[in-house]
C-alpha cells in the first residue's frame, strides 16, 4: 500500500507540505485545485505550481480529488457536453504531471453531510457527527450557512461557489430519480472513461456520505450492489473505484472486507478511517484505531493485504484533537495518528505473511 495524505493547497490548508513529509511513510499528497470551479478546465499553470510545490518536498501528485463534477451533468441537462468537453481536457493535463488516479463523487449538491462538525467528546476531543433524526429536521439552507460561518477556509464538499445557487438546484432535482442519476452517470463514464483509458489514468468514484439519499435527493453510489452495477456501465480498469470504509461504513449493511474481496483490481484508491455507529443509526468519527469505531479497521487492512494491494491509501477524516485549529476533518494530529495504526497493522501483516512463507520454504 502506496501512502497519501490530503493536502488542501497552500494558503487552504492548516497542515504545511513540510509537516506532510515528516510523517512516517507518506509518499505523496492527493490534491486538487480547490478554487476552481466544478466544470471549469483547470488552469495548466496552477497545476504546474502544484507540481514544484509537491516535489519540492520529494512528495508526488499521482492522485487527484476532486476533479468535482457539475451539477449539469449530474442532471443530465444538455449544457452537460461542454463541461464534460472541459473534464477531458483537465484529465489530459493531468496526465501531463503524471497523475494516475482521478477521485470524484456523484453525489446531488451535497458533498459529505453531518449535522455536528465538533461534536464534544468525553475526551476533550471533538469529531464530526452524524445525528439521523435531526436532519428531518434541518432546513439545507441553515446547514450550508452553518458550516460555512464555522470554518474560515473554504471546506472541500461545501464550496461556497458551488452552493450559491442551492434553491436553482433543488428545484432543477425535482422528479430526478436514482434511475435517472445512473443514466447520467453512464453518459458521464462512455465519453470520460476512454480519455483516462488512453492516458493511463484510473477514474475512481468515491461513495456517497453518508450511504443514502438525504433532503431527498437520490443517492446511488450506496452499496456492495450499487458498485457492481457502476463497474459494470464502462468494463475497464480505468472505471474504478475510491473505496471509503469510513462513508460505506455509516450503514453497519455494508461489508467492506467483501467489496474489497470483491472489486479487488478496481480500487486503486482506499480511504481508511472509522466511524462509530450507534443503534438509533447516529454516527460519529472516531479515530483510525480498530477498537474505537464499529468498522473493522484490521480486518480492512488485513484484506488489502490478503489481495495484494499496490494502490493508493489515506487516512481520511480525524478527529480534532490536542486543540488544533483546522478544518473539520482535516487536522494533521488525528490523521498522522491514523496512518501509524494503518502501518502497525499493515506491517504485522507483512512480517506474518514472511514467517510463514519463510516456514514453508524451510519445509521444502
Ligand atoms: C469523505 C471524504 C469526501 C471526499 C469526496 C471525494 O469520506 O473523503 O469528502 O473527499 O467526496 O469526491
Ligand atoms: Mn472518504
Amino acid at each position: 500500500m502506496r501512502m497519501t495524505f490530503r493536502w488542501l493547497g497552500e494558503g487552504n490548508d492548516t497542515v504545511s507540505l513540510s509537516q506532510i513529509k515528516q510523517i512516517p511513510g507518506v509518499e505523496g499528497i492527493v490534491w486538487s485545485l480547490h478554487d476552481i470551479p466544478a466544470g471549469e478546465e483547470w488552469p495548466w499553470a496552477k497545476i504546474q505550481e502544484v507540481q514544484s510545490q509537491a516535489a519540492a518536498y520529494g512528495l508526488h501528485l499521482d492522485v487527484v480529488e476532486s476533479v468535482n463534477v457539475h451539477e449539469d451533468i449530474k442532471l443530465g441537462l444538455p449544457s452537460r457536453d461542454r463541461y464534460i468537453d472541459n473534464y477531458i481536457k483537465t484529465i489530459e493535463k493531468l496526465a501531463r504531471v503524471g497523475v494516475k488516479v482521478i477521485c470524484y463523487n456523484f453525489m446531488p449538491i451535497f458533498d459529505w453531510l453531518r449535522t455536528d462538525l465538533f461534536k464534544q467528546m468525553e475526551d476533550g476531543s471533538n469529531a464530526l457527527f452524524f445525528e439521523k433524526s435531526r436532519i428531518h429536521g434541518i432546513d439545507p439552507f441553515e446547514l450550508v450557512d452553518s458550516i460555512n460561518k464555522n470554518s474560515e477556509l473554504t471546506m472541500p464538499g461545501w464550496e461556497p461557489e458551488r452552493l450559491k445557487h442551492l434553491t436553482r438546484l433543488f428545484e432543477a432535482y425535482q422528479g430526478v430519480t436514482e434511475e435517472d442519476l445512473w443514466e447520467h452517470l453512464d453518459y458521464f463514464l462512455q465519453k470520460v472513461v476512454p480519455v483516462a483509458e488512453r492516458h493511463g489514468i484510473q477514474m475512481a468514484i468515491h461513495p456517497d456520505d453518508p450511504p443514502w439519499p438525504v433532503f431527498g435527493l437520490p443517492r446511488i453510489i450506496t452499496s456492495q450492489h450499487n458498485l457492481r452495477r457502476m463497474l459494470g456501465l464502462y468494463d475497464s480498469p480505468s472505471n474504478a473505484i475510491t473505496l471509503c470504509s469510513g462513508s460505506f461504513g455509516a450503514n453497519p449493511d455494508n461489508d467492506i472486507v467483501a467489496m474489497i474481496h470483491a472489486f479487488k483490481d478496481r480500487i486503486p484508491f482506499a480511504h481508511i478511517r472509522n466511524v462509530h455507529v450507534y443503534d438509533n443509526g447516529d454516527f460519529i468519527e472516531t479515530s483510525h484505531r480498530t477498537q474505537d469505531g464499529t468498522v473493522d479497521i484490521a480486518g480492512i487492512v488485513k484484506a488489502y493485504h490478503d489481495v495484494g494491494f499496490v494502490g493508493y491509501v489515506r487516512p481520511d477524516h480525524g478527529r480534532h484533537i490536542w486543540g488544533e485549529q483546522c478544518r473539520p476533518g482535516y487536522g494533521l494530529y488525528d490523521r498522522a495518528l491514523g496512518i501509524m495504526h494503518l502501518w502497525g497493522l499493515w506491517d504485522a501483516y507483512e512480517r506474518v505473511a514472511q514467517r510463514a512463507q519463510a516456514a514453508k520454504e524451510a519445509v521444502v
